[in-house]
């Protein structure tokens, strides 16, 4: 059964699905771009399988599923040899879980409401409380390593450490992030981004994100 997912290289969240599909050796997925600029997500065909028009959105079958963190977990429980990437251990799991609802809560946002105002209103540089929001997502990230590491919810490398490293290195293209101020942070995005599926999956959209934006900032 042929998987397909809804994408764009430079989304953050499909970069997370996709590190996912990596990671996991995922063979037939079939990819589609869904052109945000193009408004592509606002068809009357996708509102159809996703009202929320978001990307990510994975089809399987019939089965429709959105939000990368429910989807990465859906691909583990479906196609994982182990569970290694998302544990059944009840403190584990609930760990992962605080981190991949810090993702949707602090991290992504802090991301979205400094690059959509420059992407889609026409302003050309980043405002003040919009960075403040990124040095507390560092910061929260930072300290989070202090007590917990090498990855974000312990010793293995986990869905937490995939899905908020789409977010972090995302940040990181448009606001470097400061190995005097968060060394732990630096540390760990340095260790995720020498995963294979980093490599494949998530190098060169953080990059192309960041050129993006920052090819219209004044
Ligand atoms: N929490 C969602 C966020 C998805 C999201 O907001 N994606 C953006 C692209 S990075 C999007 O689809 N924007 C278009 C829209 O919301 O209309 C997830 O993790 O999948």
């Amino acid at each position: 059964m042929v998987l397909t997912l809804y994408k764009l290289d430079a989304s953050p969240p499909a970069r997370a699905v996709m590190m996912t599909i990596e990671a996991l050796g995922i063979q037939d997925v079939e990819y589609v771009d869904v052109n945000l600029l193009t408004k592509d997500h606002l068809t009357e065909e996708y509102l159809k399988m996703n009202p929320q028009h978001t990307i990510p959105m994975l089809k399987d079958d019939d089965f429709i599923i959105w939000d990368s963190h429910a989807i990465t977990a859906y691909l583990v429980g479906k196609y994982a040899e182990n569970n290694a990437l998302y544990p059944t251990d009840l403190k584990k799991r609930a760990l992962i879980d605080q981190r991949l609802h810090f993702d949707s809560g602090i991290l992504f946002p802090a991301l979205r409401g400094n690059v959509e105002p420059v992407l889609f209103k026409g302003e050309s540089s980043f405002k003040p409380e919009g960075l403040e929001k990124i040095s507390a997502a560092y910061e929260f990230t930072d300290k989070f390593l202090a007590s917990v590491s090498p990855y974000l919810a312990g010793s293995d490398l986990t869905l937490a450490d995939i899905c908020c490293v789409a977010t972090i290195s995302s940040l990181n293209a448009l606001v470097p992030i400061d190995d005097n101020k968060y060394p732990n942070l630096a540390a760990w995005l340095e260790r995720c981004s020498t995963e294979e599926f980093y490599k494949k999956a998530n190098e060169a959209g953080a990059q192309l994100l960041g050129q993006i934006v920052k090819s219209k900032l004044a």
